[in-house]
């Protein structure tokens, strides 16, 4: 075998993120959609996550964020998805977990939380998950799902008093992509990154679902055009921007990480050093609780390693270019676990 086999669901948001690096970045691959042939093959895997990549030497690797780095090791040189600019390749990897683990809260209320969203989402995911079944046994397995993913949005934190705060922070992201995005225009040059491709995932899922995709039908249409094409940039060359002046659109997605992304990393990962079970905190003037996450305090030791092993001079850049978006003096003088 010599392909790649990418095995996972048309809405599940990191599936379709990591299909979009292979085809930008011309790594010979299949597409499998197909949740049982996956379940079969991979029964053994742990974490049991989606997607699932299939290395040409037979081994199976889940995470993309992990994925991703990886393939830029075994292609080097080669349509590399991150700045080459260290300053800017961690902010990239900043949005980049920014949206992989934040933006996914808002992809999982809206799909659980509204009767329209329930109906057509997830039995959109078990049609794609099963092999011809019939209505009947569709919903059946629709049902069971739909309790499963129910049962487990207080452990995400996509509680009904969170609402406010993962819909205005929705809204927001479409405001500031919307003055931003045309054709070949990305967040860092006119060559997409790892921050575009995972706001991609998540921004594409939360358009086929029904009202967060009617949200970004009214205040967003240049953004879904975006993302289409961001779906398959095989032909796209271009090159990365010299960013000592960040685009407006850079500067709200940074002002986000910094307002409620980096807090609620950091209070997540403080009530886990008190060894408690959950925790309260304040994130943008919204209170928000939620259960403590343990791959999130993995997130924020990998954010605050990147930021350490950065050298001086880079550091004082990313000073400058992170200014007012109350970043940097949450990453400086941290130290990982
Ligand atoms: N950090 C992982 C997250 C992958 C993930 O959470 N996948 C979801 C589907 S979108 C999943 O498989 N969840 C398993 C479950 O719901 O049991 C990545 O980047 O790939």
């Amino acid at each position: 075998m010599e392909k790649y086999r990418l095995i996972g669901v048309e809405l599940s948001p990191y599936t379709v993120k990591l299909r979009a690096i292979l085809r930008y970045r011309h790594i010979p691959h299949v597409w499998l959609c197909r949740f049982p042939q996956f379940f079969e093959e991979t029964r053994t895997l742990n974490p049991g996550l989606m997607p699932v990549l299939q290395y040409p030497d037979g081994a199976y690797r889940v995470d993309s964020t992990f994925i991703a780095q990886d393939l830029e090791d075994i292609f080097s040189n080669a349509r590399s998805i991150f700045p080459t600019d260290p300053a800017l390749a961690f902010l990239a990897h900043l949005i980049e977990d920014m949206a992989d683990e934040w933006l996914c809260k808002m992809v999982f209320h809206y799909r659980f939380s509204y009767d329209i969203d329930r109906l057509y989402g997830p039995r959109w995911v078990m049609d794609d998950t099963l092999v011809a079944s019939s209505a009947d046994e569709l919903d059946r397995h629709y049902s069971i799902f739909l309790e499963r993913q129910t049962n487990r949005m207080q452990l995400f934190g996509c509680l009904p008093e969170h609402t406010d705060l993962l819909e205005t922070g929705y809204r927001d992201v479409l405001e500031s992509l919307e003055d931003f995005v045309s054709n070949e225009k990305f967040l860092f040059g006119t060559r997409p990154s790892i921050a575009d491709f995972s706001l991609y995932g998540q921004l594409v899922t939360l358009m086929h679902d029904l009202s967060p995709g009617a949200v970004m039908r009214r205040i967003a249409p240049r953004t879904i055009s975006w993302l289409m094409r961001l779906a398959d940039t095989s032909g796209v060359d271009g090159t990365w921007l010299d960013h000592d002046q960040p685009s407006e659109t850079l500067k709200k997605l940074l002002t986000m990480a910094g307002r409620i992304y980096l807090p609620y990393l950091k209070a997540n990962a403080n009530a886990f050093t008190n060894n408690e079970n959950s925790f309260t905190t304040h994130l943008d003037g919204h209170r928000y609780t939620q259960p403590v996450f343990k791959y999130h305090v993995k997130c924020l030791n990998t954010l605050i390693r990147k930021f350490n092993t950065l050298k001086a001079s880079d550091k004082k850049r990313l000073d400058l270019l992170l200014e007012g978006t109350n970043c940097f003096s949450q990453l400086v003088g941290m130290q990982a676990n």
